[in-house]
């Protein structure tokens, strides 16, 4: 069949609107119809060509909710008309890490995932007979888009896909990285660096464990208004206060954070994220994807000292299981995510979307199709 898609061509390129070719589910894999996806800041950082696993040309976005058209032989969970959310950390229920319950890491499909293929090691989209590649496993930049079945999440069907789409990365990495990963205690004080579509559902998830202090930290000082609608109770610019963010950010905690969570992908911050945390407890958490070649530092003694450094995927999140009940959350008002979806767009104005993010202007663009 025939589907329309924003193809990354190369890397620092816009993304084209053509058409692709795309074959058909096999076994085990299903076809969706993306209705829409969010544009998430990972998506940026591979058309950058920031990704070590950036490949081209592919179709990127893994944001996204749709329904599933057609399944292939042996499918068994999912059916034609089912609404679905892709999964960029699919969930077997049979691998090592699955089994173990410590982790949402599934590694059925990782290795195929992370070049740009399907399990059985070939692509289902081309272009002019070429191959595109797909990306984290989802590739929603396309109208319709092939997945294996243990890589959708089946969904209430009264949920907006113009806003679920959202809990495909955004909502669950940042609400998951506070209840699942960190698991934020009522009363802790928080902070949290990177107040974008991340950020702010960290600050909301962190809200709802019933954090005391929620401090925000951002360079982007319009970024304050939008922290404390979901409960930031005091936010800080790194480039307005005197002298270094650390101490400044010790004194606020009475001796350093609980918890801090680094949503901005800089490696300068994580430091600055683990080393204002509490001495002889505090966690920092990792959600920020950095460059390719990026490396973190910090004095040993930060940890000798009982701090711990940890990070975090899609929230820690086990994509079958859970996303279907952050969806009940959002539906039954436990989660906001309407207001930070602040554009929607067409598929041909994606573009816009990549702009508007890099010039701090959105929290969320949606694309429907
Ligand atoms: P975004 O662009 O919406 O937000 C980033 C925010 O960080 C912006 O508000 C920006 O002003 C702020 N910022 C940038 N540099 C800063 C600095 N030096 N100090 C303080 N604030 C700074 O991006 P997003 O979609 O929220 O994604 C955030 C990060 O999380 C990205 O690195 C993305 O790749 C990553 N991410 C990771 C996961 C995961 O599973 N671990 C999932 C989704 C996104
Ligand atoms: N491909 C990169 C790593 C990118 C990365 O860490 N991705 C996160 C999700 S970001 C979603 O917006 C993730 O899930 N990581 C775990 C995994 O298995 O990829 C690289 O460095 O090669
Ligand atoms: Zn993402």
């Amino acid at each position: 069949m025939k589907t329309r898609a924003a193809v990354a061509f190369e890397a620092k390129k816009p993304l084209e609107i053509v058409e692709l070719d795309l074959e058909g589910p096999k076994a085990g894999e299903v076809l969706v119809e993306i209705k829409a996806t969010g544009i998430c800041h990972t998506d940026a950082y591979t058309l950058d060509g920031f990704d070590s696993e950036g490949i081209f040309p592919s179709v990127l976005g893994h944001e996204g909710a749709g329904i599933i058209r057609e399944i292939g032989p042996g499918v068994s969970s999912v059916k034609p008309g089912d609404h679905v959310i892709p999964l960029y950390t699919p969930e077997c229920r049979q691998c090592k890490s699955c089994l173990s319950q410590k982790t949402n890491l599934c590694t059925a499909i990782r290795a195929t995932q992370g070049k740009g293929v399907m399990p059985d090691g070939t692509s289902r989209f081309s272009y002019k007979g070429k191959p595109v590649y797909h990306y984290m496993g989802c590739s929603t930049f396309s109208n319709f888009t092939v997945l294996p079945e243990i890589a959708v999440a089946k969904i209430r069907e009264d949920a907006p896909f113009d806003k679920s789409c959202y809990i495909g990365c955004g909502v669950t990495t940042g609400v998951g990285a506070v209840v699942n990963t960190a698991k934020v205690t009522p009363g802790s004080n928080v902070v949290v660096f990177g107040l974008g579509g991340i950020g702010l559902n960290v600050i909301q998830g962190a809200k709802m464990a019933g954090a005391d202090k929620i401090i925000g930290v951002d360079i982007n000082d319009s970024k304050e208004d939008w922290g404390r609608r979901f409960g930031m109770t005091e936010f800080v610019n790194p480039k307005k206060i005197t002298g270094d963010i650390v101490p400044h950010l010790v004194n606020l905690t009475d001796g350093g954070a609980d918890y801090t969570f680094d949503c901005t992908g800089n490696t300068t911050v994580m430091r600055q994220a683990l080393e204002a945390c509490h001495r002889g407890w505090g966690t920092s958490i990792i959600i920020g994807v950095a460059e390719s070649g990026k490396e973190i530092a910090t004095r040993p003694f930060q940890l000798v000292t009982g701090r711990n450094w940890r990070g975090t995927a899609f929230g820690g999140a086990r994509g079958r299981t859970d996303v279907p009940k952050i969806v009940d959350w959002y539906m039954n008002g436990k989660i906001q995510i309407d207001p930070m979806i602040t554009h929607v767009l067409k598929l041909e104005e994606i573009n816009k979307g990549f702009d508007l993010m890099h010039e701090g202007k959105s929290i969320r663009s949606v694309v429907v199709y």
